[in-house]
Order: C-alpha cells, then sequence, then structure tokens
C-alpha cells in the first residue's frame, strides 16, 4: 500500500509539503509515519472528521485519510457514512485485512461470518458489511477497490481518486499474514472488474452488488456538487485567535 502511495504522489508530482496524511488507530494507520508528507496520527475512528476539519482551513492541501476496516467501519463508522454523503474533497483509503490486526485478530465488521477464532469461536454469526455499497447509498462519488499485493494498480487508482474533485474511496483488500494467513490467496483470488467506471447509481449498485469482494478497479465514478468551501480570510497570528475568545 506504501510503495502505491509513494508511485501515486511522485506520478502526480506531488511535494511532500502539500500532502498530509490523516489517520486513526490501527496497523494501517501507522502509514503517515511511513512518510515525509505532513501527518497526523489521530485517534481511533476520528481521521475522516481530522481530514474534513483540515481540507475546509486549508483548502490548497491534498489531504489523504489512512484507515482500516475496524478504524473505518466499526468505530469511525458513523463518521465514514457522514464524509461520504459530505463529499468533502479528500481521498480516503481504507485497507482492509478482515480483522483488527493492532490488537490482536478480533473479528471487524467486514470479517467473515463464520470465521473461526479464539475470540469468536465457529464465527460472529453476523453478516458483513458490504463498504462499498454502503458508501454508493451514503452518497460517495468515487468508489475503488485495490489490492495491496498489486502496487501499480493501487497507485494507478489513488492517481485518479486524488484526481476526483470530491470524497474519494479507495477501498483496499490488505492480507494480515499474522492473524489472517488464510488472506494470501487473495494474491491468487483477485481479479479485475475490467469495466469502464459507471457514473449510472443504479449499474453501480448492480456491480457492487453481484460483486464477489475480490475485483479490483473503479466501481463508479460521479460528479456530485463537491462542499463548499468559503474562502474566508485566515489569521495565522494566536493573539488575534485569543481574542475571538475573551469573554
Ligand atoms: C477508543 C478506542 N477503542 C479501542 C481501541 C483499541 N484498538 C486499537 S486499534 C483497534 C482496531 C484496529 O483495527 P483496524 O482498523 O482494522 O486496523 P488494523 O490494525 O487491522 O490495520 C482497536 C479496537 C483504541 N485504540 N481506542
Amino acid at each position: 500500500m506504501q510503495a502505491a502511495l509513494f508511485r501515486a504522489l511522485a506520478h502526480l508530482d506531488l511535494p511532500p509539503e502539500h500532502v498530509t496524511i490523516i489517520s486513526g488507530i490501527g496497523c494501517s494507520s501507522r502509514l503517515p509515519a511511513y512518510t515525509e508528507c505532513y501527518g497526523f496520527h489521530g485517534i481511533h475512528g476520528r481521521a475522516l472528521p481530522l481530514a474534513t476539519g483540515l481540507k475546509l482551513a486549508r483548502p490548497e492541501l491534498t489531504v489523504i485519510v489512512a484507515s482500516g476496516d475496524g478504524d473505518a467501519f466499526s468505530i469511525g463508522g458513523n463518521h465514514f457514512l457522514h464524509a461520504c454523503r459530505r463529499n468533502v474533497d479528500l481521498t480516503c483509503i481504507i485497507m482492509d485485512n478482515e480483522v483488527y490486526g493492532m490488537t490482536k485478530g478480533q473479528p471487524s465488521p467486514t470479517t467473515a461470518s463464520d470465521w473461526d477464532s479464539k475470540l469468536a469461536p465457529s464465527g460472529t454469526h453476523v453478516r458483513p458489511l458490504q463498504p462499498l455499497a454502503v458508501a454508493l447509498a451514503a452518497g460517495a462519488g468515487f468508489i475503488a477497490r485495490g489490492f495491496s499485493g498489486d502496487p501499480n494498480g493501487t497507485a494507478r487508482l489513488l492517481v485518479e481518486a486524488i484526481r476526483h474533485p470530491g470524497f474519494a474511496l479507495v477501498h483496499v483488500l490488505s492480507p494480515c499474514v499474522t492473524y489472517r494467513p488464510e488472506e494470501k490467496l487473495w494474491k491468487q483470488q483477485v481479479h479485475s472488474i475490467e469495466m469502464e467506471p459507471t457514473a449510472e447509481l443504479a449499474e453501480a449498485a448492480r456491480r457492487l452488488f453481484t460483486d464477489d469482494g475480490l475485483s479490483t478497479g473503479i466501481f463508479y465514478r460521479a460528479t456530485l456538487p463537491p462542499y463548499p468551501v468559503t474562502s474566508q480570510t485566515r489569521s495565522d497570528d494566536l493573539s488575534v485567535i485569543e481574542a475571538e475568545f475573551v469573554l
């Protein structure tokens, strides 16, 4: 995933100081620390509100969110829904390993219901979330899936996502070789959707609900009204900001 991001930023000729990567908590959320970009390793599930605030305050920055399936869809699920519909110009990368990796292997919202683990013997018996279909229903205008074992393919998706004027979701299948060693098989199982992105909501819904969860590509791309950024004059002088709060 890191290689894909570097290739995308290099392709777009974006210098590190023009890019900020905001994350929550998890193995996946360590990403900002491995780059030369500005970064903010936030709190669990709150990467999207942090990134939204930054993008509105500093619209000239390219703001990228790095998150995991637990971070984005469990504790951060509410923020995920509203980031999709708010359509602030962010690129949201969700590295999905279908497990909570950092806290040693609990099931996440995308874990298959019958995944047997010490923490959920015989499985959770709960249907996994379909994050791309949820994103479509919540109003996201760019919905793609990549695979961490295909850095060039994922870099191409990221280039398109960063260029997209609005909220862009890139769901990246990212095997956890420690707690889900069977996910090494994804390397053989992933396949391209081999279709041009559609801007038709109904066609995107059909694609996402008939998808096997292992296909990569851009499922949906539509130009939707972006969240308006007001060009307020901003003060970097702390005393001016403090004065506004004097009772
Ligand atoms: C408020 C809060 N609740 C719980 C935790 C514990 N916690 C840390 S990371 C994590 C799950 C991370 O899972 P995921 O986002 O899938 O990332 P991964 O480690 O698999 O990349 C949890 C539950 C926390 N740090 N903060």
